[in-house]
């Protein structure tokens, strides 16, 4: 069964304005999530339900279901029939249906994920992005203030390790300046800004959570690292001889999404609000990453030639599995992140929990598994 928002199928209860929710509920922890059917939205749900909240989602209508990362929450009658998680149909782009919504759910946590979060699209639609991620931002804001909730709830931002774009220092943390390099950065940037705004002028509880990048099996198949473990189970099940990338010098702070969304709900419990970076410390660039996926299937990998004519060969049987193609070069780079998390361990007790070996095994196993079942996924 698909899940399926609460405005289309009219419940009753949230179509009064009451909260959804098992009866006789406290309603002290109720998250409402934009971006749920995310990498990020889909784990942070899973982490808030078994915190016994009640969870609600904003959905945006597409033409296809875009609901397959929680599918197997909704198909938990625990999370389903207890009316423990309710999607709702909204959009960043429109106001409106924020604000219904928030008045309707009445949440005590919002968590801002919905974001057009990727960095290359983000140059071919670069208005569109603004829209989203900075006007969005802003638009949700403006919402709780328009419900009159700004006391009352608390609120966390997505905001992100691409905000530091060009290096200036490493590693980075809170206080290392900005340098966007991409309309999504310069997008976010305006989130980040207008989040610490509001909750100097309002006294709102806002925090950013600037995050590097996190991965999982259920990471976006256009981003680097799930590119890569996909194609590198194809090329292990035989159902495919060669993928290509785009730069392979570009560094990043890889951890798990699972062990990133806890520090988002962690953000939200202290007793005043900060911004905090989230990084494990480590960083390896897409070579490496390239080499522990083949790694992970006992493969070894050599590098021949140089630029756009660089080869990823297979030791042993000389076959290309990795080519180089413009088209995926980006016209700004941001060639290294490494993130310093201390001020999150000393205030939110927070550590990762994965290592990037883990990491990559874990997405590994998965796409073998996912490429085993169904080949042309
Ligand atoms: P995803 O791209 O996986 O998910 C983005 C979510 O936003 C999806 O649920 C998507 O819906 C939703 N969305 C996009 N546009 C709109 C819109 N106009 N209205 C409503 N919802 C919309 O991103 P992640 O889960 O990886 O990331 C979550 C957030 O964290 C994003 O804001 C991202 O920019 C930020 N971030 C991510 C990092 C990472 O490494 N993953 C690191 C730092 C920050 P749909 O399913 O319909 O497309
Ligand atoms: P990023 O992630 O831009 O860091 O943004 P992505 O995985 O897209 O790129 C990482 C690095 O890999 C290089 N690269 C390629 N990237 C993609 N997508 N496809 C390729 O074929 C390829 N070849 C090389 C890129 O040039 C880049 O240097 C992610 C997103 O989740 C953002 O929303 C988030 O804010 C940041 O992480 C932190």
């Amino acid at each position: 069964k698909k899940p399926r928002p609460e405005s289309s199928s009219n419940g009753s209860k949230d179509q009064n304005g009451t909260a959804a929710g098992a009866e006789g509920d406290s309603r002290d922890k109720v998250a409402l999530i934009t971006g749920i059917t995310g990498q990020d939205g889909s784990y942070l749900a899973e982490f808030l339900l078994k915190k016994d909240y009640e969870v609600h989602g904003i959905i945006r209508r597409a033409s296809t279901f875009n609901t397959t990362r929680i599918e197997h929450l909704y198909a938990d009658p625990k999370a389903h029939k207890g009316g423990r998680m309710k999607l709702h149909y909204g959009d960043m782009t429109d106001s409106s249906s924020l604000v219904k919504i928030i008045n309707m759910v009445k949440p005590t946590e919002i968590y801002n994920l919905a974001a057009q979060s990727h960095v290359k699209v983000s140059f071919d639609l670069s208005e569109y992005t603004a829209e989203v991620d900075a006007v969005g931002t802003l638009r949700i804001l403006d919402a709780i203030r328009t419900c009159g909730m700004e006391k009352n709830v608390r609120f966390y931002q997505a905001s992100t390790s691409e905000l530091y774009g060009k290096v200036v220092e490493t590693p980075q943390n809170e206080q290392t300046p900005f340098y966007p390099r991409s309309p999504y950065a310069c997008a976010k940037m305006y989130g980040f800004w207008i989040v610490i705004n509001y909750r100097e002028a309002y006294n709102m509880y806002a925090c950013n959570g600037i995050l590097f990048n996190h991965e999982s099996p259920r990471r976006g198949e256009n981003f680097v690292t799930r590119k890569i473990t996909r194609s590198v189970a194809k090329i292990y099940h035989k159902q495919m001889e060669y993928f290509e990338l785009g730069n392979l010098d570009s560094k990043r702070d890889w951890g798990h999404a699972s062990d990133y969304v806890e520090a988002m709900w962690m953000m939200l419990q202290r007793e005043s609000p900060s911004d905090y970076v989230i990084a494990t410390g480590e960083t390896h660039s897409v070579r490496e990453f390239v080499e522990a996926a083949f790694k992970h299937i006992d493969r070894e990998i050599t590098w021949k030639g140089k630029g756009v004519d660089e080869v990823g060969v297979e030791s042993g049987t000389g076959i290309v599995r990795v080519r180089i193609n413009p088209k995926y070069f980006r016209p700004t780079e941001v060639d290294l992140l490494q993130g310093d998390a201390s001020k999150a361990n000393r205030e939110l007790n927070w550590t990762p929990k994965v290592s990037f070996v883990e990491l990559v095994s874990d997405m590994m196993k998965a796409d073998i598994e996912l490429m085993r079942k169904n080949p042309i996924a």
